[in-house]
């Protein structure tokens, strides 16, 4: 998804939201801890309402007390923002949900309004119980999700993983995530919303260090998984970031 933003006055922004042709709602889903709320920083970064120096920290959506005593999203919360697609503006009311399975009734209320779903799954941890439980709400609500696989910072720093094995942990989430859209799919949107890397319906990145790329977008720029593994062993991720912002995925 390109996206590029610009200011805008209130009062545009007030017109765009009463047309539905050029609103949107979507929001995060995912396991618990798996970077739902640290992803939505960089969209409000990306957005103009979070400064870099703060984003990826802030969990700016988990603004109750008790969340950011716990470092835990325990009610969803909705933010809209105004991003442009292929030239056109668009306003995106966007809500992180909490993945806590004691808050699932949060997640099943946001998905009756979400026209699609980012889907965050943890590299290290791979698809869990909760993200299989996210997947199925969201199929019996005919939401469809992309992927955006998130912490790769862990599987090269923790893991230490070479770039080939890096590249088969992403194989092998792609693959786990799709049995789910297998096993929960309305049987007529089975394959269509089975998610293929190659169309940029995956992202990877690191949403604590604020960069993301698709593949088709790794691939245009030349970029590799060795020069992300050089990126952390050779201390240049901020230029990672600069060049891949997680909020510009295309
Ligand atoms: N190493 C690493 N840690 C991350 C990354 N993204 C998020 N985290 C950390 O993971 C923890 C959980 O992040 P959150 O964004 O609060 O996760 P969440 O999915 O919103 O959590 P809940 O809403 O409580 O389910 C925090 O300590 C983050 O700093 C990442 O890309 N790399
Ligand atoms: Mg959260």
């Amino acid at each position: 998804m390109a996206v590029r933003i610009i200011e805008k006055k209130i009062e545009d922004i007030l017109s765009m939201m009463r047309n539905p042709a050029q609103v949107r709602n979507a929001g995060t889903l995912a396991h618990v801890d798996h970077g739902k709320t640290t992803t939505t920083d960089s969209l409000l970064m990306g957005a103009g309402l979070l400064s870099p120096k703060v984003a990826g920290k802030a969990l700016a959506m988990d603004y109750v007390e008790i969340e950011q005593l716990r470092q835990m999203t325990v009610k969803a919360a909705n933010i809209s923002l105004y991003f442009e697609y292929e030239g056109k503006p668009y306003i995106i009311n966007f809500v992180d949900t909490p993945g806590h399975v004691d808050f699932t009734g949060h997640v099943t209320r946001s998905l009756r309004v979400m026209d699609g779903a980012l889907v965050v799954v943890d590299a290290v941890e791979g698809v869990m119980t909760q993200t299989e439980t996210v997947v199925r709400q969201a199929m019996e609500e005919m939401v469809r999700p992309v992927l955006f696989i998130n912490k790769i910072d862990r599987l090269i720093k923790e893991l230490r993983l070479n770039p080939n094995e890096i590249q088969q942990r992403i194989i092998e989430i792609v693959k786990d995530f799709n049995n789910l859209i297998d096993m929960y799919a309305d049987p007529a949107f089975k394959d269509k919303w089975k998610v293929d890397p190659s169309k940029g319906q995956v992202a990877l990145g690191s949403a604590l260090h604020k960069w993301g790329v698709t593949i088709p977008q790794a691939a245009k720029a030349g970029l590799k998984f060795s020069n992300i593994v050089d990126a952390y062993e050779k201390n240049y991720v901020d230029e990672l970031a600069q060049e891949f912002p997680l909020y510009r995925l295309s």
